[in-house]
């Protein structure tokens, strides 16, 4: 069993890298920074590293001063015992931070994502939970370490985040009787949902105004679809992540079952971001995988080489093949 072997795994270990996905968000914050705050109180060496930076909205989080923004150097060596990864579903996943455990150190991989290949030493993946954080909760309750309010407030907020605020079909009943408990530490929770959610910046709104309206819509608007063009974010200092409001903009259109957002990855030239999600019955992870991406049946993502238009049509080609 995969938890009571990631315990092991937490404690017959002294120093520990973490890290998570490429592109921060709630889940991947919440759960690492959780796991950190773990680590701290088993008198356990931690570092956070992270490829990219935390995004605005979720700078409330306290301990998001304890992710590192980390670019990789052959010629930098750290010393560590256990690489732990969460929220990934590959280690490609983490950009390049992977590459600091070079001396192949213990792998502990935490993740919920159904196309999780099992990369490290020892896996613990359960795609019938939430979210990272709830896994990072469920570890917490299990080595009777006490929590905290400040880890209550990034596990709640993973768990917020990978539910959609609690209504995607990944809710259980352990879910909320996790997020229960997580409240008793005075969570605002108004609040959380408000950094998250409800802060878009003037900059960003503008940006929205753009995206928006140039929706397109397929297969008698079953298929709805944006494309961000590169000029429209090129020299432009995006801090808040922006994909959440335009692919739920997309599933709130009527009629649509799949919504799928392309974006060019800044910085990577040739790289395309792919989101898609799905209102839960079309299994968008099937569609990810046969790209070389994954995630889950109502939300996956891809990153693929090519231009923005090739990357397209072969996405949109196979969603409206099993459409
Ligand atoms: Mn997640």
């Amino acid at each position: 069993m995969g938890l009571k072997q990631a315990a092991v795994v937490v404690r017959k270990n002294k120093s520990f890298v973490i890290t998570a996905h490429v592109n921060p968000e709630g889940d991947s914050l919440g759960s690492q920074i959780g796991f950190y705050n773990l680590l701290k109180k088993l008198g356990k060496v931690a570092v956070i590293l992270d490829e990219d930076a935390v995004p605005s909205e979720y700078e409330f989080l306290p301990g998001k001063e304890n992710v590192k923004k980390f670019k990789y150097s052959p010629r930098r060596r750290l010393s560590f015992d256990c690489f732990v990864v969460l929220d990934s579903s590959d280690l490609k996943r983490t950009g390049e931070v992977w590459r600091v455990n070079q001396e192949k150190k213990t792998v502990l991989n935490i993740d919920h994502h159904v196309s999780n290949i099992k990369f490290g030493d020892v896996n613990w993946v359960e795609p019938f939970t939430s979210s990272a954080s709830e896994m990072v909760y469920k570890l917490f309750k299990y080595m009777r370490v006490p929590l905290d309010a400040a880890t209550a407030l990034a596990l709640y907020t993973g768990i917020m985040t990978d539910t959609g605020s609690f209504r995607y079909s990944n809710t259980t009943a352990e879910t909320h009787r996790a997020a229960a408990e997580l409240m008793k530490y005075k969570i605002d929770t108004v609040q959380v949902y408000k950094n998250v959610y409800e802060n878009i910046p003037n900059e960003e709104v503008k940006l929205l105004n753009r995206i928006l309206p140039s929706v397109k819509k397929d297969c008698a608007g079953k298929l709805v679809w944006f494309q961000i063009p590169h000029d429209l974010l090129k020299g432009k200092k995006i801090t808040f992540d922006l994909s959440e409001h335009i692919l739920s903009f997309g599933r709130a259109m009527q009629g649509a079952e799949v919504v799928a957002l392309f974006k060019e990855n800044l910085g990577v030239k040739r790289e395309i971001r792919v989101n898609l999600r799905s209102q839960g019955k079309f299994d968008v992870n099937k569609v990810a995988q046969l790209f070389g991406g994954g995630g889950h049946k109502a939300a996956a993502g891809i990153t693929m080489r090519g231009t923005i238009t090739a990357v397209r049509k072969k996405v949109l080609a196979k969603i409206k093949s099993t459409l």
